[in-house]
């Protein structure tokens, strides 16, 4: 069988990267609907090598579409995908506006599958450092049970869209050129050379939107609220590629021998732990990657049962576009669509 995907936000850095992704992996796509602003609509973007013209997102543009992939900021979702979900689509969002809603799925493919059986028409996809994280955690935890988590992050400027890799490379080709940084204000304070404890807004308690993220969403996908999580966000002068410092307990003992052979057969993982030939994963190497790589895997000496660990992922691909083309599989495979 073949289907019509929508694309919401189709001009987009992310949207682009899923269009990308489905045509890698051969998604049965009969037509696909590229959908974005109306001052986009009669653009066209490339897709198995023919041009398919940008409509505009609305209603009626969802008429006759089966999958509707979203990413177009949480407005956008909140306002258009009820009017895709009524017009018979099934959506996958990748904004933060339905995450957290008890009627919508949460689900990184590799975790929770299951999930995606109780779906009402609107699946939500999880926020980028919070995928790469439950990916390298599931393994560990259904062998000896998590039961906290302190996570800092280092997050790509990708993560804020286009306006986030063009303020980084103008940040720093303003200082080569003048020897002053010009900053470009799509951050709070210059990103090149800098790192920035602060994404998204702060909320009541002094964690940011973005550290709460991590904290709910992992307790929903991996289905389990006695998981204890801390969490710090940091902006870092990167393009591509989140990287985090994972540090578990668990109730179980859990040598880095044990885990890193549950993650070496763990879906969606690479491990790459070579210490002595300086092996560990970097944002470097993620560019063209679709696994979460695991490395720098030791005992956290300080606890009884700690694990630290270093976790890299591809923040526009698994973070983003992977995932939610994953879903969209999983929802064939499962014949739930
Ligand atoms: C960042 N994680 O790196 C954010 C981007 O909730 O989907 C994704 C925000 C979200 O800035």
């Amino acid at each position: 069988a073949q289907y019509n995907v929508a694309v919401v936000g189709a001009m987009g850095m992310v949207g682009g990267e899923m269009i990308r992704t489905l045509e890698r992996r051969n998604f049965p796509v009969a037509e696909l609907r590229p959908l974005d602003i109306a001052a986009n609509a009669g653009k066209e973007v490339s897709f198995r090598g023919k041009n398919w013209k940008v409509q505009e997102a609305k209603g009626e543009n969802f008429e006759g579409i089966d999958i509707a992939i979203f990413s177009a900021g949480g407005d956008a979702s909140l306002e258009l995908a009820p009017k895709a979900a009524e017009r018979g689509a099934v959506v996958v969002d990748n904004s933060s506006a339905w995450r957290m809603d008890p009627k919508c799925p949460l689900v990184v493919p590799e975790v929770n599958p299951a999930d995606l059986k109780w779906h009402n028409g609107i699946i939500a996809n999880p926020n980028c450092s919070t995928i790469q994280m439950v990916v390298a955690l599931k393994p560990l935890h259904d062998y000896a049970k998590i039961k906290r988590v302190v996570v800092s992050t280092y997050q790509a400027v990708s993560g804020a869209g286009k306006a986030g890799t063009d303020s980084l490379t103008n940040e720093a080709k303003s200082y080569l050129e003048t020897g002053k940084v010009q900053t470009t204000g799509k951050f709070q304070y210059q990103i090149a050379f800098n790192c920035i404890p602060h994404i998204d807004v702060f909320q009541e308690g002094g964690n940011t939107k973005e550290e709460n993220k991590m904290i709910f969403e992992t307790c929903k996908i991996m289905g389990d609220d006695s998981i204890k999580v801390s969490a710090t966000c940091v902006r870092v002068p990167v393009w591509y590629g989140h990287s985090e410092s994972v540090n578990i307990e668990t109730e179980r003992p859990l040598s880095p021998e044990k885990a890193r052979g549950l993650l070496a057969t763990a879906p969606g993982i690479k491990v790459v732990d070579e210490p002595a030939k300086n092996g560990y994963p970097m944002p470097l190497f993620s560019n063209d990657e679709d696994l979460t790589m695991v490395g720098r895997i030791r005992k956290d000496e300080s606890i009884a049962n700690g694990l630290n660990m270093w976790v890299v992922s591809n923040n526009v691909r698994k973070g983003a576009a992977l995932n939610a083309v994953q879903v969209a599989e999983s929802l064939l495979e499962q014949n739930i669509l």
